[in-house]
């Protein structure tokens, strides 16, 4: 759709979804009244900064119902969000809900590189998680053949790709590495499987996981973006090119804020990620705090695309350690033992506080060939990836190199961070 179509879409829609949020939500009528104002004040897109924001503790503290903007009689799904503290936050759908979301991933799964033609494993959990019935839902309204498999049982996963010859594998980028350190043990190279294809989403990982992933399992990867609050998977999600999430303007209007002075950041700079609701019924959302840390890519796409473009996340508002008051994200000691090699991508940041002083240790898996090698290669490991990780971290880290396979696979979000200052 050219730029300024989509932008009078926007408008008529923000102002239906003000509305909505206004009339039928009390939070957000309080919100609005307490600064004085009204659904008719929004005139303009630029007027979407006027309206109060809206966060994860806003949901939580109307758990669980008080957010939706419909009576129950028209809510036909719940789901909610894997909350690792406090209450999860609960979402709720309605029967158009549902069709705008099926649409969204079908959309989402073609901009992935994903046809009817293809057999879809998809590894997302089923259940309240949105990752299996979201992408579910897409493959079906696709027309692709889906395979209901959802995570776990690695071995089973494999054998099922192998036989039912699936194209696609839908779940998160650790489970994926484990799906091929899996097959790799059973003996099965990527040439014996029919894969092309992974959409891989629902936590951070960098460029060279992808990479690595892509390597191992023999397809082209891509980043897909999405969240409970919003709608789950299918906000947004990269292109063949790969440079970037192209977010679903038509029904969602993203900013990216500085999360101190809540005011919005120029393009190409790092902030918050802020995510309005367009099309929502059920759970309209206004700038909703996503936490989620990205930036807006300027320009336009090689793809065509008129959509906004985000950069692959860095990693999570709360995920980011502040180690003797430096900022650190996992996903750059990620990028870091990719790059370096000799280690395998299974890791974990132990996070402490001796004294008054915070410490860092990085626990990585020695690769297979390294580990059975002298002392000395592994003592010679260990401080290049000291040197490597200080110099981009900027803080001093201890290394631990352990032995393959001890670090706890995920097959769903993987934990890379244990932060004992908090236990
Ligand atoms: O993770 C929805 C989803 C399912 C997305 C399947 C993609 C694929 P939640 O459980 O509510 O929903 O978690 C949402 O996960 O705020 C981000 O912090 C993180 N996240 C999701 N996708 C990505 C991504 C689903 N591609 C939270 N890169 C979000 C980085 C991601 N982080």
């Amino acid at each position: 759709m050219p730029e300024d179509e989509l932008r009078e879409l926007q408008l008529e829609r923000l102002q239906a979804t003000v509305k909505r949020a206004f009339f039928n939500v009390p939070f957000y009528r309080k919100a609005f009244q307490a600064i004085g104002l009204e659904p008719g004040d929004i005139k303009s897109l630029d007027d979407l900064q006027k309206l109060p924001f809206t966060t994860k503790q806003d949901l939580r503290d109307n758990y669980p119902f008080g957010m939706f903007a419909v009576p129950m009689s028209e809510v036909v799904r719940i789901h909610s969000s894997s909350g690792t503290t406090g209450k999860p936050t609960v979402v709720g759908y309605t029967r158009h809900d549902i069709d705008v979301w099926a649409e969204l991933m079908a959309r989402a799964l073609v901009c992935g590189g994903t046809t009817r033609h293809d057999i879809i494993q998809n590894a997302y959990g089923y259940g309240l998680f949105t990752g299996g019935l979201g992408v579910h839902y897409g493959a079906e309204r696709l027309g692709a053949s889906v395979i209901p498999i959802s995570g776990g049982n690695t071995k089973r996963q494999i054998m099922i790709m192998k036989d039912y010859g699936s194209t696609v594998l839908t779940c998160t980028p650790s489970y994926a590495l484990y799906i091929a350190e899996v097959m790799a043990e059973m003996g099965i190279r990527p040439e014996e499987l029919k894969l092309r294809c992974g959409i891989f989403g629902a936590e951070p990982w960098s460029e060279n996981m992808r990479q690595e992933i892509e390597k191992r399992l023999g397809i082209s990867a891509v980043d897909i973006y999405g969240l409970s609050e919003v709608i789950g998977p299918g906000v947004g999600i990269e292109c063949q090119a790969k440079n970037g999430l192209h977010v679903f303007g038509d029904h969602f209007l993203v900013e990216v804020i500085d999360p101190v002075t809540e005011k919005p950041v120029a393009p190409g700079q790092l902030g918050e990620l802020v995510i309005t609701s367009l099309t929502k019924e059920a759970l309209p959302v206004i700038r909703y705090r996503t936490r989620d840390i990205t930036t807006i890519i300027p320009g336009t796409c090689s793809c065509g695309r008129t959509y906004v473009r985000v950069a692959r996340f860095t990693g999570r508002t709360d995920d980011m350690l502040i180690i003797r008051g430096v900022n650190v994200f996992p996903s750059q000691v990620e990028s870091v033992l990719l790059e370096m090699g000799g280690t395998e991508p299974h890791y974990l940041l132990i996070v402490d506080r001796q004294g008054a002083l915070d410490t860092l240790e990085v626990k990585v898996e020695v690769s297979d060939f390294l580990f059975s090698d002298k002392v000395r290669g592994l003592e010679e490991l260990e401080k290049r990836l000291v040197s490597e990780l200080e110099s981009t971290l900027g803080i001093s880290v201890k290394v631990t190199l352990v032995e393959p396979k001890t670090i706890e696979r995920s097959e769903g979000k993987a934990v890379r961070v244990i932060d004992k200052r908090k236990i």
